[in-house]
């Protein structure tokens, strides 16, 4: 299995503020920790970073004729991009959508993704384990339940 997990703006910056909110992790660290626990159930995982709503669009849309399920943190741009939701909705493989903080928690601005309603589902509010957790959410909806989490 496959599994494209992207990151949106400003999380290339993660480690390096706000760590409340995200954890002291670099994206990089992030990366390699997904990569440990997931590849032990032969999940192949890429990683894109950027802080470009085009580019993310652009990245959804490649994601969708090579892997098999897509996992994103488009940051704030979830709060706004009908965009990336027309895109999401297009791909036509499972999305997992993550925030590694609890938005409902914040500012009411940040209480409302416009992505939500075309993903499988959201985890938010368990720093990176949330992307460990929605690579976990789309191998057990492929029927690849990890049995030993
Ligand atoms: O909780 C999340 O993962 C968010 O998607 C992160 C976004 C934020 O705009 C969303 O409301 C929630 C922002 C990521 C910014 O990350 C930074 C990391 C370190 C320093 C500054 C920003």
């Amino acid at each position: 299995m496959r599994v494209s997990i992207i990151n949106g703006p400003n999380l290339n910056l993660l480690g390096k503020r706000e760590p409340q909110y995200y954890g002291e992790n670099s994206l990089q660290e992030i990366n390699d920790h997904i990569n440990a626990a997931v590849s032990r159930f032969g999940v192949e995982v890429d990683f894109f970073q950027s802080n470009h709503e085009g580019e993310i669009i652009d990245r959804i849309q490649e994601a969708s004729a090579v892997s098999d399920g897509i996992v994103i943190n488009a940051g704030a741009l979830s709060h706004y991009s009908y965009a990336i939701r027309d895109a999401l909705a297009a791909a036509g493989i499972p999305v997992v959508e993550v925030h590694m903080s609890n938005i409902y928690a914040r500012e009411e601005f940040r209480h409302r993704s416009v992505l939500s309603p075309v993903v499988s589902g959201q985890i938010c509010g368990f720093g990176e384990y949330g992307y460990v957790m929605a690579v976990y959410a789309l191998l057990n909806a492929a029927g690849g339940y990890p049995q030993d989490v």
